[in-house]
């Protein structure tokens, strides 16, 4: 077998750059936000086309952001720019007029590719043509539409059973395509279908679910400008969801106290310049939490408890005042025996597995104590934990005792992260389907899909390494970088006998490949997509369920790029050819057809080709949204759920990592090099630790150290990264992705929602070794 190519590596060496530090900001965005907007675009080489482009974005009518999930104003607008400055950067970062062509692979071969860093592998610019490596080729070649999908059919085709492939899905993927996506892998035999949710918000899916009957949000964005008190837990907005800034404002001056929960004083939980109000660019800024609590990694589930337990005693004090009981006697079940629990818990005791102090806690309790509106809203930092889907139940059992979803300014927010990773999911990409969902399909198109349940991101890296997943197809992302275990994952991949990766940039996943590998270019949402002459528009959905239209205004940099639309159907016509009862053309031709399936399929999308035509589209249905539980198990009541609060034991030399994303990077893809709000600049081989703990290790400032798990008894290792001192729980440290996803053990994962627990890593450090030679 090949080795894997991948760091440490002795012929590549890291070398490391020349960090720079300065201090944390207590503010996010103001004028620096608007100059690195705009420096982006320009330092792109694409002014005009760029800066066009952003007073089209997230407009009606215009297209949507691709960065994050965060949803549009259902109101006006700004005329002056509803963007932010990461959603610029990623406008950038996809309008850019540089060319990865053929003559750039002829030039570089793919040892020499893996050597760069994501950084640069990033600036290399679009890709431009379809390519194809050979087994034991050393460049990729250039190869024709057709040919490629030859290959793709010919090794489907050959393999012993549909299930032996897998079908990868980032969340940038319109709705059109992954309905149709799902579709041909349905119609092909197999449910393997991974996608970024496995990693992600597949906690949020999973408890929301089991608890109030729908695995999405309750929340709109109008929630948010009337509610009483704002949680934002385990999610760093300011960097983020840039644009949720705007609306905790709008929420802040109308009352609401804001409650911020997070290992580090994020810069975006502190406070905040709107770079769309003036008074936002010359003046203080808003300062916004209430009160900030710097829980230990993973303490929030003790904080969680600890609140309720206070919730009750204060209602024992004055009754009818703190919790909902009619709400309580009306709409959920297993009250009684979930109460009974806590007399098993004591305050001091959960303060101290929070990290907290007892004080911070009742302070949290008061502000929520006599409120009735109230809105959690979370990110990774809770989801990828291995106790994830017990803590978000947490939040779901506070929120009853509230009488708190499904009323207005108030109920769940998992804020997500790609902008259609939702709509995804609502178009039936999943490893899961259920009967109803495959039953229809059945009765709508006429075939027999398969009811197998299929393997998810972590289940197919196993499969892949057992040899069972042996074509491996990814409609986007960066499968092989976004993923934990990088040494193990890099050996399962290298084991496939065809990876074929659908891309706009270039990535890593191209460079750690099969044993043959396509890499196919595609349209980005910003291009113009014309199909027989005709300028098409497709639909996403964001964060709070709204489903809306986006229509690309740019001139692709190259015309053989090929619409992922049409890649689906070329690939399913290659490889079912007379199987299929399916009519692949006529969807590839007009994209209204394959919303009128979508409205046959899908509940929820009646008239979908009128209303998607509407100014800002329309909000699906969501019963919880509206009070309405419908978790048959529980008689259509939300069922309060008991948990237990874990014992998190570090050894003497151990430290807790979570990784997390800079300022400059949309998860794989880095932007730059600076991580503005924490202060970093020039080095992302970076680790956040407490002073009190450099001290005791004899660490100062920039030394440099190597990062070690040894889960499962592998020695993992991850080399040569500096110190940086900074204000965070003892004995907890933060790094950045992917750099330290070879620490996270392949086996570390959440419970029942099998997502990597990527925040919630042991390791040791230690002085970096020099090798004498
Ligand atoms: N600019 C930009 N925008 C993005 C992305 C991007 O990479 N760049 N990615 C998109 C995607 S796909 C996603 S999923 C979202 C992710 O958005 P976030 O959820 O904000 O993701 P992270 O940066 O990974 O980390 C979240 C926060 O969790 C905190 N945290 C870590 N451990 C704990 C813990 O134990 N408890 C608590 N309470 N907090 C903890 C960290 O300090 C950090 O502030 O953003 C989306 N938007
Ligand atoms: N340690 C650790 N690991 C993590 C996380 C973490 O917080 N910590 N976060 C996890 C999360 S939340 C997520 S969502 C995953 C992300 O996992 P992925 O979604 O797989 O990764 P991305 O980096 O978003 O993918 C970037 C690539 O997508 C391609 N691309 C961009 N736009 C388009 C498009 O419009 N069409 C197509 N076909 N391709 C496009 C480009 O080629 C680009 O290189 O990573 C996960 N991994
Ligand atoms: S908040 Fe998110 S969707 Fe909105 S402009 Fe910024 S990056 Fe784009
Ligand atoms: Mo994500």
């Amino acid at each position: 077998m090949k080795k894997p190519k991948v760091l440490p590596d002795p012929e590549n060496p890291i070398k490391l750059l020349d960090l720079k530090l300065t201090p944390a900001k207590k503010w996010a965005a103001g004028i620096p936000a608007v100059t690195a907007a705009l420096s982006d675009v320009v330092e792109e080489g694409i002014p005009f086309r760029g800066v066009r482009a952003l007073f089209t974005m997230n407009q009606k009518g215009g297209f949507d952001c691709s960065s994050c999930a965060w949803p549009d104003p259902d109101d006006d607008r700004s005329p002056i720019g509803e963007y932010c400055e990461n959603g610029a950067k990623a406008l950038a970062d996809e309008a850019t007029m540089k060319k990865v062509t053929a003559k750039f692979f002829a030039e570089n071969s793919v040892n020499n590719l893996s050597k760069l860093t994501d950084f640069e592998i990033g600036r290399q610019g679009r890709l431009a043509e379809p390519m194809y490596l050979p087994e034991n080729g050393t460049h990729y070649l250039p190869i024709s539409w057709e040919k490629a999908f030859e290959k793709i059919s010919t090794h489907l085709n050959a393999l012993h059973s549909p299930d032996e492939a897998a079908f990868y899905t980032s969340g940038r993927t319109s709705n059109e395509t992954s309905f149709l996506y799902q579709l041909f892998a349905k119609e092909f035999g197999t449910n393997n279908m991974p996608d970024c949710s496995n990693m992600c918000h597949e906690t949020s899916g999973t408890a929301l679910l089991s608890t109030i009957g729908i695995g999405k949000g309750t929340v709109k964005l109008d929630d948010f400008y009337h509610s009483d008190v704002i949680i934002i837990i385990g999610h760093n907005p300011g960097t983020n969801a840039p644009r949720m800034m705007s609306a905790l404002e709008k929420g802040k001056k109308n009352g609401a106290k804001i409650i911020a929960i997070n290992p580090l004083p994020e810069a975006g939980l502190m406070g905040f310049k709107n770079p769309q109000e003036i008074s936002g660019i010359i003046g203080n800024g808003i300062h916004y939490a209430d009160l900030y609590l710097p829980v230990k990694i993973n303490g929030d589930m003790a904080l969680l408890k600890a609140i309720s337990i206070l919730l009750l005693e204060m209602e024992k004090d004055m009754p009818g005042h703190v919790l909902d009981q009619e709400f309580i006697n009306e709409k959920t079940a297993g009250f009684e025996s979930w109460a009974e629990q806590f007399k098993n818990y004591d305050l001091p005791s959960l303060a101290i597995s929070a990290g907290l102090s007892e004080q911070e806690i009742r302070k949290a309790a008061e502000i929520i104590g006599n409120k009735r509106k109230i809105i959690f809203a979370w990110g990774m930092g809770l989801t990828q934990q291995p106790n994830g889907v017990d803590m978000l139940k947490e939040i779901v059992n506070i929120l009853l005792l509230k009488g708190s979803i499904g009323k207005p300014g108030s109920g769940v927010c998992p804020v997500r992260g790609h902008s259609n990773v939702q709509g995804n999911r609502t178009m039936l990409i999943n490893e899961k389907p259920t009967k109803e969902q495959l039953d229809k399909l059945k009765e709508v198109f006429g075939f027999e899909p398969p009811r197998k349940r299929g393997y998810d991101v972590v289940g197919t890296i196993h499969a892949m390494h057992e040899e069972k997943v042996k074509v491996f197809f990814a409609m986007g992302g960066n499968f092989f970088s976004a993923t934990p275990d990088t040494t193990f994952t890099a050996a399962a991949m290298q084991k496939l006998r065809l990876s074929v990766h659908v891309s706009t940039k270039l990535n890593r996943s191209h460079l750690i490949h099969g044993k043959e590998a396509l890499i196919l270019p595609t349209l980005s949402r910003s291009d113009i997509d014309m199909v027989n002459g005709v300028h098409q528009f497709i639909s996403t959905e964001n964060s709070m369920g709204v489903v809306q239209s986006s229509k690309g205004i740019l001139k692709p940099v190259s015309d053989k790029l090929m619409n992922e639309t049409h890649i689906v159907c070329n690939m399913a016509m290659a490889t079912l050819k007379d199987r299929s009862v399916i009519d692949w053309k006529s969807f590839a031709d007009d994209y209204d057809k394959i919303r009128d399936v979508i409205e046959k399929c899908v509940p929820g999308f009646e008239n979908y080709n009128i209303r998607i035509r509407e100014k800002g589209g329309f909000y699906l249905p969501n019963a919880a949204r509206d009070g309405k539980f419908i978790t048959t198990e529980f008689g259509d009541r939300a069922p309060f759920t008991i948990t237990s609060v874990p014992e998190n034991e570090l050894a003497e030399n151990e430290y807790m990592m979570a990784a997390t994303r800079s300022h400059d990077q949309f998860n794989t893809t880095i932007y730059g090099l600076e991580d503005r709000y924490r202060g970093v600049k020039n080095e992302r081989r970076v680790i956040f630790m407490n002073q009190k703990d450099m001290d005791k290790a004899g660490f100062k400032a920039k030394d440099k150290v190597d990062l070690y798990n040894f889960d499962d008894g592998i020695e993992r290792v991850a080399p040569l990264f500096l110190v940086v001192p900074y204000e965070i729980p003892e004995r907890n440290t933060v790094t950045y992705f992917p750099e330290t996803n070879v620490l996270v053990s392949i086996n570390n994962v959440v419970g029942e929602s099998n997502m990597p627990a990527s925040k919630f890593v042991k390791i040791q450090i230690r002085r970096h070794w020099e090798n004498p030679d």
